[in-house]
């Protein structure tokens, strides 16, 4: 029925590992910045509960920790086995944040063996939390680097190519790219209001359920706090994002917008279908929009996809990749900001069932934002695999057992994701906060 393409099957391949991964990969940047939070917490103002947050969070975390290292392994090698060309090209000017991802993760994972085994081992319990700084900071740096790896695709620099040959390669200047600001912090921020928000979704999920010890209540008040700074942070950068594309691949900001024909007062278009001839029916038009995500400026020029050449054009679905991401991201922070408004007025109730649920759902939609967000960036850059230099069909193998990988990768993400799921489920149902407070005598 379909006809082997290597290139096809190729990307298909990647897609589903990085879909995969980039979930472990987000609470894996966001979580440990969490746990120092809590942490710092318990040890300010004296109070246990934070202190067990902390452990309990720590827990969960090493298994996710576990099947980000397979499935982030596996994106290494599928990087030169199915794309040898670009490993080839990139590898010599891109090697060095590659390098140092991997080193951050080693540091990263040294540090979480101590903090793990040394709970309760020190007189002075700043020194347990200042075990997590190193680890939060080397899954920060680990975002940082393959952030800039991604940019490096984007918007690459830092060599030149004389009569088809590599030359003067600046590893800095490739590694800090005009992607890289913009990219980087939206990738953080994004991780920490995801991370914020799994955590605030199982808490909110818990009092739902009619648990009332007040350790449910201060990890969603934590949680959700951070989430609403984040979601702001989160948005604001993305604005900047915006402005990144419309500067250095104003395609990909076009083909998002359904943007055809380069025009001032740009309006943004949400939702809606594509008929022929480009029409758009059934959109919301918000007037101005564009050319203010775009320059900052209501009336700005916004070039559109007709200055193009038509086999240079991104796949104009990226537009829903697009729209859902903002739409949740705006449903985030909506959610978050009152919930802080509701809890800082006393007399209304911040834990009343719609917000609740409203979180609850904010967990697996700001993950859906993340997924979004990364299609939207990677299919935005088609057809190319480096911007301006090597197309995706140029840089894919020409094996022919792709497909026979495909079903084996498969295979492990469902034996990875199973399991990572049942065993949290075992660790946490099995021990309940409620027995862990009465067992440390903390009721
Ligand atoms: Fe986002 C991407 C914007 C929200 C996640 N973002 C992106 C982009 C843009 C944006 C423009 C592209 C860039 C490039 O390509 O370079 N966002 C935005 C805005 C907003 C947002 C405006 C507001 C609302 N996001 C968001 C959220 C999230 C996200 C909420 C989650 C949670 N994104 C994301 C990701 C990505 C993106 C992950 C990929 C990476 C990059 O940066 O690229």
């Amino acid at each position: 029925m379909f006809e082997y393409d290597p290139v096809l099957y190729s990307r298909i391949l990647t897609g589903i590992t990085l879909a995969v991964h980039v979930i472990f990969a987000t609470v894996g940047v966001g979580i440990p910045l969490m746990i120092a939070l809590a942490e710092w917490m318990g040890i300010k103002r004296n109070d246990e509960h934070y202190r067990l947050l902390a452990r309990r969070w720590a827990r969960g975390f090493v298994i996710t920790v576990a099947i980000g290292v397979v499935t982030g392994t596996a994106i290494g090698l599928q990087l030169s086995l199915l794309w040898p060309n670009f490993m080839q090209l990139a590898g010599h000017v891109i090697s060095l944040p590659l390098f140092m991802e991997t080193f951050a993760f080693f540091f990263e994972a040294i540090f979480l063996g101590i903090y793990l085994y040394t709970w309760d081992r020190f007189k002075k319990k700043i020194y347990h939390f200042l075990l997590l700084i190193p680890v939060a900071i080397g899954a920060t740096a680990s975002g940082f680097f393959i952030s800039t790896v991604n940019s490096f695709m984007n918007a690459p620099r830092g060599f030149d190519i004389e009569n088809g040959v590599l030359t003067n390669i600046r590893p800095l200047e490739a590694m800090f790219n005009p992607a890289t600001p913009t990219k980087v912090a939206h990738v953080l921020s994004s991780a920490y209001l995801t991370s914020a928000f799994v955590l605030a979704a199982i808490a909110a999920f818990a009092i739902l359920r009619g648990k009332d010890h007040v350790y449910h209540k201060k990890a969603l008040h934590l949680t959700m706090t951070a989430a609403a700074v984040f979601a702001i942070t989160t948005a604001v950068i993305g604005d900047f994002s915006g402005k990144y594309l419309a500067e250095y691949q104003p395609e990909k900001l076009a083909a998002a917008e359904w943007h055809f024909e380069t025009s001032t007062e740009a309006p943004l278009i949400l939702g809606g279908i594509l008929k022929d001839d480009n029409e758009i029916k059934y959109a919301l038009e918000i007037p101005y929009a564009l050319s203010i995500l775009a320059h900052g400026d209501p009336s700005a020029e916004v070039i559109g996809l007709e200055e193009f050449p038509e086999d240079e054009l991104p796949p104009l679905i990226v537009h829903y990749f697009f729209d859902l991401m903002v739409g949740i991201g705006m449903f985030l922070a909506l959610v978050a900001i009152l919930y802080v408004l509701l809890a800082k007025i006393r007399k209304w109730n911040q834990l009343n069932k719609p917000i609740l649920w409203a979180i609850i759902a904010g967990g697996p939609l700001s993950l859906l934002a993340i997924e979004m967000g990364w299609f939207f960036a990677e299919l935005g850059r088609q057809p190319w695999l480096l911007v301006g230099y090597m197309t995706v069909d140029q840089g894919a193998t020409t094996s022919q057992h792709v497909d026979l990988m495909i079903v084996l990768f498969v295979l492990l993400y469902i034996v990875l994701c199973t399991t990572c799921a049942t065993v949290l489920r075992k660790m946490f149902i099995n021990n309940p906060v409620e027995k862990e407070l009465r067992d440390r005598g903390m009721e």
